[in-house]
């Protein structure tokens, strides 16, 4: 029996369930588990500059791919609190990344030892296993059961610590015979799938509400062919944004408080019947639960039995993977057809494509300085279908959603539910990291940019090259909007007057200076006429530099953005679109 340390053991596993690349940084407690990568030699390893980046650069990674799983590693104590904030977002969207701690002897946990925390009681309520290893005979099976846990049912992540003297002792160990377990996914049946079509089939407006779940288990495509053969139109939600492409016929825009649209709010009001798949009903995509669910039934498909009747009861449950769902929904939907069953939806999904026609917010403004509507129309012009963008929080992310367009599935990476600033350039690197070769643009506000801003050397480094639109309006942004319902304007701002760059005009922080001492190029603009440009200027300098590419934009520094409490009661703020050039890139549907 082949004897090796339980580090290499760990090593071996990893390598044979498919793990190819790690995001950390080294420290004394970790140091057993880095020489034994460093032996192996078969993993790439992405030295970030703050821990809590290497946890959002595996959640990237782990989002940018279907089968992926991001590993991030630290030390003992602080680095693996830093790390807590991505075991948070990725367990609330349902991403599983492994991360592995270093930790004190076994000997000496109990006695406050030098960074010694514990951290699986920390970690414990944000993943699917927390464990630190006392045995070293057991750290094959804590792998082996990670990576089992990871990738069944409502994926997550875990969390392995490993005490100094466990990664050190020897075991038995033969990785040239070690299989990872069989993954654990409940598939509806047969039964559950034609009862949920036989509701549909009472329905007269029936809309599917496309979670994030569809995404996870890669059946974006089945969507889109159970949404043609039915001419059901779909609201994605943030989390299944670009599931069903953007210019799709039956794409009927996205419905909640903040990212959405004007017509998929309005379409998803005038429905009577919701097939939720892959999705958890949050709370800013519903709003409040009487408006959301008046006089409409809804049958909630989801993999965690769980989440069935968490946020309301639905009139109909069933515990399935989004992808085992859509396959029979497909089959049986395909038999239904043959036997002329199908109800005709045309009419229906006419007038929700109307709705998209008419119900457009405006983009085009031309004034100075730039209002941020204008930023996201020179994005939809500069970038293709092929763009994968990253983002997380704030009144950018939420106008990104509401302009910008997705084509594909994987194409939106958002921590939707956490939401930590800082987490967009990490995030993004991860992204690259995972695939180099689709285009990436993260969009981030200046508050989120200035949050974990070293990690843009980590691109520099390691010839990560994206671009970053940052929008900077010197202000917390969305905080500073949501106090106007206390009539404030508090601890919000972040203008001041740079004493080595007057020339940012009291926007305070120079950005371009510090991406440029960080390693990357950086471009500022300050009039609408000139994004467009710098945009186009960003791309060739990413080829050519092959680092990551910032352009920032100095915004006005109050814009509204449309939001409310209610679905029906979102709040405009600006001029709607009246004429095709008001929002010149959108993509309105033609009707037919
Ligand atoms: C770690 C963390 N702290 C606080 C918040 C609350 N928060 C959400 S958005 C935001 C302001 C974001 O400002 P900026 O990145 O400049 O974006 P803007 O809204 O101005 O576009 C804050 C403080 C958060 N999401 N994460
Ligand atoms: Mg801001």
């Amino acid at each position: 029996m082949p004897r090796m340390t339980a580090a290499d053991a760990a090593v071996a596993i990893l390598r044979r369930e498919g793990v190819r690349c790690a995001f950390g940084l080294p420290g004394a407690a970790i140091n057993p588990f880095y020489a034994a990568m460093r032996r192996d030699g078969g993993i790439t390893h992405t030295l970030a500059r703050h821990v809590e980046g290497a946890s959002h650069m595996a959640e990237g990674y782990t989002r940018a791919r279907a089968g992926n799983i991001g590993v991030c590693v630290g030390t003992s104590g602080p680095a693996g609190t830093d790390m807590i904030t991505g075991l948070y977002s990725a367990s609330a969207d349902s991403i599983p990344i492994l991360c592995i701690t270093g930790q004190a002897p076994v000997a000496r946990l109990h006695k406050e030892d030098f960074q010694a925390v514990d951290i699986t009681a920390i970690a414990g309520p944000l993943t699917k296993m927390a464990m630190t290893v006392l045995e070293p005979a057991q750290v094959p099976g804590a792998f082996q059961q990670a990576f089992h846990l990871m990738r069944s049912g409502r994926p997550g992540p875990v969390l392995i610590d490993l005490p100094f003297d466990v990664q050190m002792a020897e075991i038995d160990f033969d990785p040239g015979t070690y299989q990872p377990l069989p993954v654990y996914k409940p598939a509806a049946t047969r039964a559950q799938i034609e009862k949920a079509l036989d509701m549909l089939a009472q329905a007269k407006r029936p809309i599917i509400v496309a979670g994030g779940g569809i995404i996870n288990a890669d059946a974006a495509d089945l969507l889109t062919e159970f949404a043609e053969l039915t001419g059901i139109p779909v609201v994605p939600t943030l989390m299944g944004w670009g599931a069903l492409p953007d210019d799709h016929r039956l794409m009927a825009g996205m419905a909640g408080l903040q990212t959405a649209h004007r017509y998929g709010n309005a379409t998803l009001l005038a429905s009577d019947f919701v097939l939720g798949i892959g999705n958890r009903w949050a709370n800013r995509h519903t709003g409040g639960l009487a408006t959301y669910t008046a006089g409409r039934t809804f049958v909630h498909v989801d993999i965690e039995p769980t989440q069935i009747g968490r946020v309301f009861a639905p009139d109909y449950g069933i515990v399935s993977d989004a992808g085992a769902a859509l396959k029979l929904f497909v089959e049986v939907t395909r038999e239904r057809e043959s036997a002329g069953w199908l109800t005709d939806r045309t009419a229906w999904a006419q007038e929700c494509r109307q709705r998209r026609a008419t119900m457009q917010r405006r983009t085009h403004f031309d004034n100075v300085p730039v209002k941020p509507q204008r930023v996201y129309e020179e994005m939809n012009r500069a970038f293709g279908p092929e763009t994968r963008y990253v983002s997380t929080i704030g009144l950018s992310q939420i106008a990104a959603a509401q302009f910008l367009h997705v084509y594909r599935p994987r194409h939106w990476i958002n921590a939707g539910q956490a939401g930590p600033l800082g987490w967009t350039t990490p995030a993004a690197l991860g992204v690259c990291v995972a695939d180099p070769d689709t285009p990436v643009v993260a969009l981030s506000g200046d508050y989120d940019f200035q949050f974990m801003i070293e990690e843009l050397a980590v691109g520099a480094q390691f010839n990560l090259p994206y671009i970053h639109v940052l929008v900077n309006n010197a202000y917390l942004g969305l905080i500073r909007q949501s106090q106007r319902g206390f009539d404030m304007d508090y601890c919000v701002q972040l203008a001041f007057d740079n004493v080595n760059a007057p020339e940012v005009g009291g926007y305070g922080v120079d950005h371009v200076k510090v991406a440029e001492g960080l390693g990357c190029k950086a471009l500022r603009v300050t009039e609408p006429g000139e994004i467009g440009p710098a945009l186009e200027e960003a791309k060739k300098l990413m080829a050519e530099y092959r680092v990551p590419v910032v352009v920032e934009v100095i915004l006005e520094r109050v814009t509204n953005i449309s939001m409310g409490t209610e679905l029906d009661n979102v709040v405009e703020f600006e001029d709607l679109a009246e004429r095709r050039e008001d929002a010149p890139t959108a993509v309105v549907a033609m009707l037919d």
